[in-house]
């Protein structure tokens, strides 16, 4: 009988959870950014190999989500990841410290998965082993005292890939026999290619715009015609004030064609170099962030209390078909 699980991966924000990911995979599934909070909603990666077939959950990061909207949104879908994995991958930044990782430890006390604590970036800290060694013992304590089941404390470097293939060696072990949860042994996600394409968009976002702006910015993907030569793609990218679009936009269209020129390469990358054109326009929905009902039509569904759900369903409605390769 071959293995079959689920790995939920979490972490504060900018933690590194969607690098490891992407490494883990061999694709890009994740986007990744240099600014906290680019990860919005569960994504999972499906790893298939003779023994079996592990299920990661990449999660946005973990933070206080006090004013609700997108951000309750963000915290609901690591909360859901945690609804009974095999094994939780819990980064950590070795910049963090014990009282930025409050809001996670109350995640993973209600989980009582079982959790492995990865100190990510181990490129970074070769001259800080006390501050390591400071927050591990805070850790360690503070996972015993909520009795979070705390198997091992690691380091690991995603970029350098230090350290991950150990991890993922011991990771197996700790994964049952079972049916594979995507018998498709193809498919690396259970998104559909237009919430990568709508990803890589909102990737761009982050990287090419002032740091408070991206956090305002959603993409709609309104037409994706595959009969079209070359594949035609137009997106709605949604800000919430007037003010926001201009800046979207840029002088003369600068901004905007950047992005879209970027968001481009990278879609056509994801889909193996077939040829896509991009169409890219801006519109202002008020407050969408902070609105119930916009956040639902953007597919940001926030949990309704009583409603019951499958353990790692998304929240946002998918056709679930096989994800392209990159
Ligand atoms: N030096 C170094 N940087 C890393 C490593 N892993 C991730 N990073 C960087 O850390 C930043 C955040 O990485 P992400 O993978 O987006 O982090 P995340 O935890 O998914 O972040 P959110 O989605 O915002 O919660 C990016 O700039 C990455 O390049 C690593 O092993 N070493
Ligand atoms: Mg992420």
């Amino acid at each position: 009988m071959r293995k079959s699980g689920f790995i939920a991966i979490v972490g504060r924000p900018n933690a590194g959870k969607s690098t490891l990911l992407n490494l883990v995979l061999g694709s890009r599934v994740s986007i990744v950014t240099p600014k906290a909070q680019t990860t919005r909603e569960r994504v999972l990666g499906i790893l298939t190999e003779p023994q079996g077939q592990i299920v990661f959950i990449d999660t946005p990061g973990i933070h206080r989500a006090k004013e609700g909207g997108i951000n309750a949104f963000m915290v609901h879908e690591a909360r859901e990841a945690l609804q009974g994995p095999s094994l939780v991958w819990y980064l950590v930044d070795y910049r963090s410290a014990l009282q930025h990782e409050e809001a996670v430890l109350k995640l993973l006390e209600e989980s009582k998965a079982p959790v492995v604590l990865l100190f990510s970036k181990g490129d970074l800290f070769a001259n800080n082993p006390d501050k390591i060694k400071k927050l591990t013992s805070d850790l360690t304590e503070a996972a015993a005292a909520r009795g979070i089941p705390l198997l091992d404390v690691r380091e690991i470097s995603a970029l350098a890939g230090r350290g991950v293939d150990q991890l993922l060696k011991e990771s197996w072990e700790r994964i049952p026999e079972g049916p594979l949860h995507y018998p498709d042994e193809e498919q690396i996600s259970d998104r559909p290619v237009r919430f990568f394409v709508a990803e890589k968009v909102r990737e761009q976002l982050f990287l090419q715009l002032g740091d408070e702006l991206p956090y305002s910015c959603a993409v709609q993907i309104e037409k994706f015609d595959e009969n079209a030569k070359p594949l035609r793609i137009e997106a709605m990218i949604y800000v919430e004030r007037e003010s926001q679009k201009g800046m979207v936009i840029g002088k003369g269209g600068t901004k905007i064609r950047s992005i879209g020129e970027q968001a481009r390469k990278q879609i056509e990358e994801f889909l193996g170099g077939q040829h896509v054109f991009l169409g890219l326009k801006v519109k202002v929905l008020k407050e969408w962030s902070r609105d119930a009902e916009a956040l639902r039509r953007m597919g940001y569904n926030l949990p309704e209390p009583k409603k019951k759900k499958g353990p790692h369903a998304s929240s946002r409605k998918s056709a679930a078909p096989r994800s392209a390769t990159s």
